[in-house]
């Protein structure tokens, strides 16, 4: 089989970051292809252990060990029987472990003294936050207290946060950094298919004719998916692929269609997609009958849209509309992805359930190659939401049905009433308004950076500084949001502590401790567990709660309210996943071995008094009575809705001409806690850049790596220009640039989310990282070239001469 070892510190997948091709053709297994990655100079047979785990900087879950020598990881290696990535790694996996012995990781907690952070016991730190959630609890009870984690921590610690947030405590201010990243993704779901789950598979790759991506970068945010695909196109009988993006990302390089539409403009352009496909009846009526209710109204919503119409809203060619709804429209095996382009946009959740619809339309879920994927973007997500640490309620319980929380109560064995379900649980950034207001007088932070990630950042900084807000961050590194808190609590990372989490598609992994966490930090598990018995929270009968003790232990309890829900994992044991390959949950009796797909034969999790939710006004985000949804639909049959489209609250302006999107890069993780300590990948992206059209640069008087401001009137950013193959009228900046290691003496900020906007899609709460409208000034010349990557969607557009 091809093997890619790797050793040392020669980056050639820096430069290749996808690797040789493993061709293969429709229907084909997909090929082995191991890549491995050691320390200088290490061969594989000097490792002392291999370490089962996953990957963590991305959701794509792919399988790896990780090489431990001396009580030190010393590298990893891509498992070859994982189905999710068959040995192969993305290059953040490569080189990002290095992370873990970084030099500043946190190894003691810190409590802030006469104004700084001084360093601590865990005694004092501990007794510091159950002292004030005491006082909190007699003097303002539990909706004083939130809890803002992460898609980056392992389910038995979500499970554990929901049980001490929802039930011990009682509070409903309960959500996750996965509101920026995937609440549309659960939202879309929801409003099509009652629940939560995707429907497709990764396998599906392996037999679709036809892939579409919409608004989701795939080759640089989840880069083994994509060696998935790029290996099919270099096979026999290659997909069609669409893409729907305003960059030329390397999926739209690789497109059959590329569709670059205006940011903010999804809802249009879909809508045409729709009017095209219904038009020219691309459709399995007999499906749409049997298996889904809402048909009619979607027909008349799209009759408005002609390709002419959304040609003007979106720019982009009426006739290329027409190829795009073809390819949707006459594929015998679609695969659709949807991602961030979608989600952080203004109406996200109608934009991404019309990709649902074209499946609902064509009759194409539950089949191979017939697979949608809302997906995920990090590597736990999927676990916040069914945990219930995100605002919704642990295994995909409905707050609205009563029964559901009598179930909780029963498994938790406490009070329904001590539940909060008087209404939906809080989103983060209605917590973060009761923040500012005051009502809200404790945030505990797991796992996540708001201080860089949350839109409109001073903002975020002037409430997060409160004098009157507590506030616990718990992380890995002193990072922007660590200084300024109240009590800093120093986690163990991964590697350093054992734990299962699932990936977008479903796939659950386990990972094993390898080494000892640094210092006195501690696993998020045991680090909450204690806070439980120093609170001395009880059940009903005076038992301990929670009352496991362990990660075993805790994934037991989950597993048993797991049991009978969309997301059952009673079938799965930490033996089981050490067998080999990751497993797809529903795992149970009726499917021991997992379950590839869902809604085989058009069966639904829609059922009233089992689904989820009962869904929104598209437009307006108002939840539908319980009555509502049953009249709609009584049979748990797929629902399809329409939206109308609306234009963006910030749409450019003769003061502010450009549209502002904001996203990744292919070297870098969110706010580069990690990769940013990483040589190999802080080399490949040092600095904050910002992409725009040759045309505009033209004719703004900017050439290539001369320094710019984009202002918004939020704020301003100053990074170097990068003339990129981008459409006109679109600037993009990536958002991984906070301050910590910032040395720009000048004092600019560099963060993009100084420029974002406090705002959200009314229907998931997911805040709008991508529609807002911006200003540029040249502030003088560079050298010529911005320290950008060139290996993908920021390539230069003429690589070797000054533009
Ligand atoms: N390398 C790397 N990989 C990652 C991450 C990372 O930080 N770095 N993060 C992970 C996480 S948490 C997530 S959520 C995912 C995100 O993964 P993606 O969603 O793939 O990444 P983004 O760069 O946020 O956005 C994707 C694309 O949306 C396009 N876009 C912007 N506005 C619009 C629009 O209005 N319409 C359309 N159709 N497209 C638009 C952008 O041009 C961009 O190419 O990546 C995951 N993987
Ligand atoms: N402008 C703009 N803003 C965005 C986005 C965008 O596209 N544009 N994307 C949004 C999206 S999709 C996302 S997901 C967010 C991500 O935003 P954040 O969640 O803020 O980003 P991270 O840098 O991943 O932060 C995770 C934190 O957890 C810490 N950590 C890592 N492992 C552990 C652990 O095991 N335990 C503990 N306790 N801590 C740990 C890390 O050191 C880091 O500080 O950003 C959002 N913000
Ligand atoms: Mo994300």
């Amino acid at each position: 089989m091809p093997r890619t070892a790797d050793s040392g510190d020669a980056p050639h997948r820096i430069v290749e970051p996808w690797g040789a091709r493993t061709p293969y053709g429709a229907g084909d297994g997909w090929p082995d292809r191991v890549d491995v990655q050691l320390e200088e100079g290490l061969s594989e047979s000097e490792v002392d252990d291999w370490v089962q785990s996953a990957a963590v900087l991305h959701s794509n879950g792919d399988g790896l060990d990780i090489a431990v020598k001396d009580g030190r990881i010393v590298g990893v290696r891509g498992r070859d029987v994982d189905r999710v990535n068959r040995g192969r790694l993305d290059v953040k996996d490569l080189f990002g472990w290095r992370a873990n012995h970084a030099e500043d990781r946190l190894k003691r907690p810190m409590i802030r003294r006469d104004g700084e952070l001084v360093e601590t016991d865990w005694d004092t730190a501990m007794s510091a936050v159950v002292q004030r959630s005491k006082d909190l609890l007699t003097t303002a009870g539990p909706s004083a207290f939130g809890f803002y984690t992460s898609g980056q921590l392992f389910l038995e610690e979500y499970y554990t946060l929901g049980v001490i947030a929802h039930g011990a405590i009682g509070t409903n201010h309960v959500d996750g950094n996965t509101r920026l990243c995937t609440a549309t993704a659960a939202e879309a779901l929801k409003e099509s298919f009652g629940c939560d789950g995707q429907p497709g598979s990764y396998s599906d790759v392996d037999h679709a004719d036809a892939i579409a991506l919409f608004g989701h970068n795939v080759a640089e945010t989840q880069s083994v998916l994509w060696m998935r695909m790029l290996d099919r196109l270099a096979g026999p009988d290659p997909p069609a692929i669409l893409c729907v993006d305003p960059r030329p990302t390397p999926v739209a390089r690789h497109a059959t269609v590329h569709l670059a539409p205006l940011p903010g403009t999804n809802v249009a352009l879909m809508n045409s997609l729709l009017h095209e496909i219904i038009r020219n009846d691309w459709l399995d009526r007999d499906y749409v009958t049997e298996h889904s209710v809402g048909f009619e109204e979607l027909r008349k919503r799209v009759e408005e849209f002609p390709p002419e119409r959304a040609a003007e809203i979106c720019d982009v060619a009426a006739d290329d509309i027409r190829a795009g709804a073809r390819l949707l429209g006459t594929a015998d095996k679609l695969l659709s992805t949807v991602l961030q382009g979608f989600y952080q946009s203004h109406q996200a959740a109608a934009a991404s359930v019309q990709v649902n619809n074209i499946h609902i339309l064509r009759g194409m879920l539950g089949k191979p190659g017939c697979g949608i994927l809302q997906m995920n973007g990090q590597p736990t997500a999927q676990n916040t939401r069914e945990c219930g640490a995100d605002g919704d309620l642990a295994g995909f319980r409905n707050w609205a049905n009563d029964s559901h929380i009598a179930e909780l109560a029963e498994l938790w064995n406490v009070e329904q009433s001590q539940i909060p379900h008087y209404a939906p649980p809080t989103h983060a950034m209605q917590m973060f308004r009761y923040a500012e207001q005051g009502t809200l007088r404790m945030l505990w932070i797991t796992a996540t950076n708001p201080a860089v990630s949350l839109p409109e950042l001073r903002r975020i900084r002037e409430i997060l500084s409160q004098e009157r807000l507590f506030v616990v961050v718990q992380d890995i590194f002193r990072t922007e949001t660590a200084e300024l808190a109240d009590v800093v609590l120093p986690a163990a990372a991964w590697g350093e502590k054992t734990g299962t989490f699932t990936n977008a598609d479903r796939t659950v992994h386990l990972s094993e401790k390898a080494i000892e966490p640094p210092g006195q930090s501690r696993a998020d598990l045991d680090i909450l567990l204690d806070y439980a018995r120093r609170m001395d929270f009880r059940d009903k009968d005076g038992n301990p709660m929670p009352p496991w003790t362990d990660a075993e232990t805790a994934f037991a309890a989950w597993q048993r309210c797991s049991a009978g829900r969309p997301c059952d994992y009673t079938g799965l044991s930490y033996e089981k996943l050490r067998d080999g390959s990751g497993i797809q949950w529903p795992c149970n009796d009726q499917n021991p071995e997992g379950t590839e797909r869902l809604y085989a034969e058009g069966r639904f999790w829609a059922d009233p008094d089992y689904c989820e939710a009962y869904g929104k006004d598209l437009i307006t985000g108002a939840p539908l009575e319980p009555t509502e949804y049953r009249a709609l639909n009584p049979a748990g049959k797929a629902v399809i809705k329409a939206a109308e489209y609306l234009k963006p609250h910030e749409f450019p302006s003769q003061d502010y001409p450009f549209a502002l999107i904001t996203g990744r890069t292919l070297y870098h993780f969110h706010t580069r806690t990690k990769t940013g300590r990483t040589p190999q990948l802080q080399a490949a992206a040092p600095e904050v850049w910002v992409e725009m059209s040759s045309g505009d640069a033209r004719r703004n008087g900017i050439a290539e790596g001369d320094l710019v401001t984009v202002s918004t009137p939020r704020g301003s950013v100053t990074a170097a220009v990068r003339v990129s193959g981008i459409r006109d009228g679109v600037l993009f900046l990536p958002f991984h640039y906070g301050y910590w290691d910032s040395d720009d003496a000048e004092g600019h900020h560099r963060a993009a989310n100084e420029l974002t906007l406090t705002d959200w899609d009314p229907v998931s709460k997911q805040p709008i990282f991508k529609t807002a409208a911006a200003q540029l000034h040249r502030v003088r010349g560079g050298n010529g070239r911005a320290l950008a990557p060139t290996t993908a969607a920021s390539a230069p557009v003429a690589p070797d001469r000054r533009t």
